[in-house]
């Protein structure tokens, strides 16, 4: 027994009962609830302080440009980045990895250079150098799943040759669980003058690091898995990194002047942030990092209970197939799972009869369905705020969908 998160009367959304019954929200790795001092942050930015920012020189557009920047301030040092400078404002990973396939791989492959990413990664970091590659001639190579249902790092480093130019990998699966060792990894690209992007959705939140530290070229997160609002993430670059991107997108606030045929782009990183930036939602990202940061160590704690819990529990019905590693230490809190003769759509609609939100679905890995031999999976996610009760009750109901749909 895990003790209720102590964290969760901060999620206003967890008092809503959905068909009658108390919410179970276990559908943390696509999007987390957000705390009340992040809603709050919001409403207080739209009240108080709205204007655009880097463009007026009264009040409330300094203010305005004070708050962005801050936040600006708060990703960086929640990523250990060493200047707010190697911070780009983006609307999530997705488009910060789209970033550095169109700004870098874009303009600097050729044919015969070499991507390495793996099969285990998101659409979101496996598409956009599908589209650097075709592009520019380059080719793609992945890393395969290894027999324990982990990357094979071995055959992930064997890929790594002269020709590569960049490595792309997740730091946590949003199916498996799993967690990069990436060490090695970076420092055999490294060896070989390729540059290291991570995507690093999942981990943001749920596990330290530190980009210092991780010595990788390019990191990517989106806000609204960091209990932030939708619509904002970063893209963390080493300062020579970023100054290779090409900006995809030209417009306001990313120029130092313009003549009617030409243009001289501006600094780091407003040159990579054309237009009017999400304002709100910076700052409110922000209040989220200021929200999580002093209680990670309390929440990491408290997800790794639950996550042993939770995988004792999964592993207890019988005939369910989880998927990825069984041990609680190589893992985060993420259970792909399936039940024998259930389709997991059907699964996921009753479980949601009973108030229990999880995902059914291919999660945007297609290629890593493939390798397991699915064509779905349903999958239960954590975070600071689950519970025992959130892990019993799913347990509970799956009783409950077998007995309703099993063949
Ligand atoms: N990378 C990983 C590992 C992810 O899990 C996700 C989103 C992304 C990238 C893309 O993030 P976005 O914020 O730009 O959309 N993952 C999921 C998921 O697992 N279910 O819904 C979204």
């Amino acid at each position: 027994m895990v003790e209720a998160a102590s964290f969760r009367g901060d999620f206003p959304i967890l008092q809503r009962r959905i068909h009658g019954q108390p919410l179970a929200y276990l559908d943390s790795a696509a999007t987390t609830q957000k705390p009340r001092a992040v809603i709050e942050a919001l409403t207080v930015f739209y009240e108080q302080h709205n204007a655009n920012v880097h463009r007026g020189v009264y009040t409330l557009s300094e203010e305005a440009s004070a708050l962005y920047e801050s936040a600006r301030a708060k990703v960086a040092r929640h990523l250990g980045a060493d200047s707010p400078r190697s911070i780009v404002f983006t609307r999530g990973t997705t488009e910060a990895l789209n970033l550095v396939a169109a700004g870098w791989a874009g303009s600097r492959l050729r044919p015969g250079d070499e991507i390495v990413a793996t099969e285990v990664e998101h659409h979101s970091n496996l598409i956009p150098w599908q589209m650097a590659a075709r592009h520019t001639g380059a080719s793609l190579r992945l890393a395969r799943l290894g027999a324990d249902q982990t990357l094979d790092v071995g055959h992930l480093l064997s890929l790594i040759g002269p020709r590569t130019r960049l490595v792309a990998v997740s730091l946590t699966s949003n199916v498996l669980g799993t967690v990069t060792p990436l060490g090695e990894i970076v420092a055999r690209a490294h060896a070989v003058g390729a540059r290291v992007v991570v995507d690093a959705a999942q981990a943001a939140a749920h596990l330290r690091f530190d980009v210092r530290a991780l010595d990788c070229d390019f990191l990517a997160v989106s806000g609204h898995k960091l209990y932030g609002p939708t619509g904002i993430g970063a893209l963390y670059g080493k300062p020579d990194c970023l100054e290779e991107v090409e900006p995809v997108q030209g417009g306001g606030g990313m120029i130092e002047w313009v003549e009617a045929q030409t243009a001289r782009w501006g600094p780091l990183p407003a040159r990579l942030e054309a237009g009017t930036p999400s304002v709100a939602d910076a700052h409110a990202l922000g209040a989220a990092l200021d929200y999580l940061r002093p209680r990670m160590e309390e929440a990491l704690r408290h997800e790794q209970r639950l996550t042993a819990y939770a995988l004792e529990r999964l592993l207890a019905v019988p005939g369910l197939t989880l998927f990825g590693p069984k041990k609680p230490v190589l893992r985060a809190g993420v259970f792909a799972f399936n039940l024998p003769g259930v389709h997991p759509h059907d699964a996921a609609e009753l479980l949601d009869g009973q108030g229990v939100a999880l995902r059914a679905g291919h999660h945007c890995c297609q290629p890593l369905m493939r390798r397991l031999g699915v064509t779905a999976t349903l999958r239960a996610s954590l975070a600071i705020y689950s519970s025992t009760e959130d892990v019993d009750r799913l347990v509970a109901g799956l009783s409950t969908v077998r007995a309703a749909l099993a063949s």
